[in-house]
């Protein structure tokens, strides 16, 4: 008789296994490697939510084997109790354990959304560097207001320096999503959101867009970059005013091009553009929406 091979043998399992783990290494930074606090505290959060939910899910898993085992059709000698019907002590528990975790994670995440609050400036050291973020179909237009350049689908950033990102829409709503260095905040025409952060480490980081807006998604993300003060200076200098300029016609061929677009920077941009954007989708009370402003 031939011998059955299990469906899955010790060297699926240990490929799947390190196909699990690659996701996790150094260079692609998850949000479960962070490289800034509000992305530490985030992962923190997390951590504390997944193992106070396993104070539940550790008893139910440990049931699940259990149960089918001890009733199990052909035990013999199994007691038997037919009139058994209430116990006040598994009321108790299946109620309050549950009621108690839930006012726990309740006031965990209270704490972390206001320790987190995306609009607030990190703990900052030095000038904070302005970035202000557009989303088109399916690729993310980045400014650089304060250095006169501007770059599509990759982001350099500078460590150890607050960044503070004003993000809006030229297309749908989407949602910019930096794992591993901030956390995940709307995009929305006629509107703008604020990311606060401050990079504590150098490396490679990919961004993405969270928000399904059609065909393109999956190809709406974006390299990040994080590197020394010099080499950020050394960037803005090597592309202010020597690389093409964002045209206002070069912006409008991307914004009507529907598919991703390859990395590229640039040595400037019309002035206002952001702005204009802005305000192409709030005729009035645009005031309120405006980088800059709490809501
Ligand atoms: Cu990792």
């Amino acid at each position: 008789m031939a011998r059955i091979r299990p469906a899955i043998g010790p060297r699926t399992l240990s490929l799947l296994g390190a196909a699990v783990l690659a996701g996790c290494t150094t260079e692609t930074h998850s949000f479960l490697n962070p490289a800034s606090l509000t992305a530490e505290s985030q992962r923190d959060l997390m951590i504390w939510a997944f193992g106070l939910m396993l104070v539940v899910l550790i008893p139910v898993w440990v049931m699940a084997i259990w149960f089918p085992w001890r009733y199990r059709e052909d035990k013999s000698g199994a007691d038997y109790r037919p009139d058994w019907a209430h116990s006040n002590l598994i009321e108790a528990v299946v109620w309050i354990v549950p009621a108690i975790l839930v006012v726990a994670i309740s006031a965990l995440v209270w704490v972390y959304t206001h320790r987190l609050d995306p609009y607030a400036s990190p703990v900052a050291r030095g000038e904070p560097l302005h970035v202000q973020a557009i989303s088109l179909d399916w690729k993310w237009v980045f400014l650089y207001p304060d250095n006169g350049v501007a770059s599509v689908n990759t982001l350099i950033l500078p460590e150890g320096r607050p960044v503070e990102m004003s993000i809006t829409s030229d297309t749908v709503m989407n949602a910019l999503y930096l794992p591993g260095l901030a956390g995940q905040i709307y995009a929305m025409a006629g509107m703008v959101t604020h990311l606060n952060f401050a990079p504590d480490h150098r490396g490679h980081f990919t961004g993405r867009n969270m928000q399904y807006s059609g065909d393109g998604f999956p190809d709406h993300r974006f390299d990040v970059s994080v590197e020394s003060a010099g080499d950020f200076q050394r960037f803005v200098r090597e592309h202010q005013g020597h690389s093409p300029q964002l045209s206002t016609a070069t912006y409008r061929q991307l914004a009507n091009a529907h598919a991703t677009a390859r990395p590229a920077v640039f040595g400037g941009f019309p002035p206002r553009l952001f702005d204009q954007v802005v305000h192409k989708y709030c005729a009035t009370d645009c005031d309120q929406t405006t980088a800059g402003d709490r809501p």
